[in-house]
């Protein structure tokens, strides 16, 4: 491995998207190390060992440090190569917005989505999973209808004319809404967001897999 390469264990489809755009947008080095989760290989021995909460995502820096959470790599790029472009900076007046914007996504809203997607986990008969998951759909529109008015009010992005991560984090809860096209006909801010972001370069990549250099199976921290 290159000694100035980071390393994403990454997975289509999932919260490794919003580190990944972040690499993506910066031009930093890096490799992903694709992880088959239909395949339990986020269970596994080896996974666990660099991941313990063997969920997807997990940086590895060029130093060998080990950070995990979706939220908290982007945050670690962004401040240790000091990517203003992407999110204010501790002393920007606008830090405070961006971080309770990016907070509120990643806490609130896709808290929502982990229990659409896995309500195995919080019920346990099937009539109390399908209560689980009918309830976090309606949690999910009452969430998004917060961003949608957030948005209304200081769009199009989450900072006004700013770009940032917030933004990046909102394109890739969007496409995890099923059928995606309903939030995005229901809120028209969260399109324009949404529209507005798809259409860079570096996010366009990301989410057409063009950037798909997987290295399968090995686990090599
Ligand atoms: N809060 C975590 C959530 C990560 C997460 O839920 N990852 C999912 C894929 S989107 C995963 O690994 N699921 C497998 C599992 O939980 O067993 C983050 O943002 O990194």
């Amino acid at each position: 491995m290159a000694h100035n390469m980071y390393t994403l264990y990454w997975s289509e489809g999932t919260a490794s998207f919003a580190p990944q755009a972040v690499l993506e947008e910066a031009g930093l080095p890096y490799k992903l190390v694709s992880i088959d989760i239909e395949a339990s290989e986020n269970r596994g021995a080896d996974y666990l060992k660099v991941n313990p909460t063997g969920r997807v995502p997990t940086l590895i820096t060029p130093k060998g440090e080990v950070i995990y959470e979706s939220a908290a790599i982007g945050l670690y790029l962004i401040d240790h190569h000091g990517l203003d472009a992407l999110a204010p900076l501790s002393n920007d007046p606008l830090r405070g917005a961006f971080l309770q914007s990016l907070i509120y996504l990643s806490n609130t809203v896709q808290a929502f989505y982990r229990t659409f997607y896995y309500p195995d986990r919080f019920g346990q008969s099937l009539e109390t999973e399908a209560a689980f998951k009918a309830t976090a759909v309606e949690n999910l529109y009452d969430a998004w209808e917060c961003v949608e008015v957030y948005l209304q009010k200081n769009g199009p992005y989450h900072l006004g004319d700013r770009f940032s991560f917030a933004d990046i984090y909102l394109v890739m809860l969007i496409t995890w809404f099923v059928p995606m096209d309903d939030i995005l006909k229901r809120y028209p801010a969260i399109k324009m967001c949404f529209d507005l972001c798809a259409a860079r370069p570096a996010i366009e990549k990301c989410m057409s897999g063009q950037t798909q250099i997987s290295v399968g199976g090995a686990i090599k921290p």
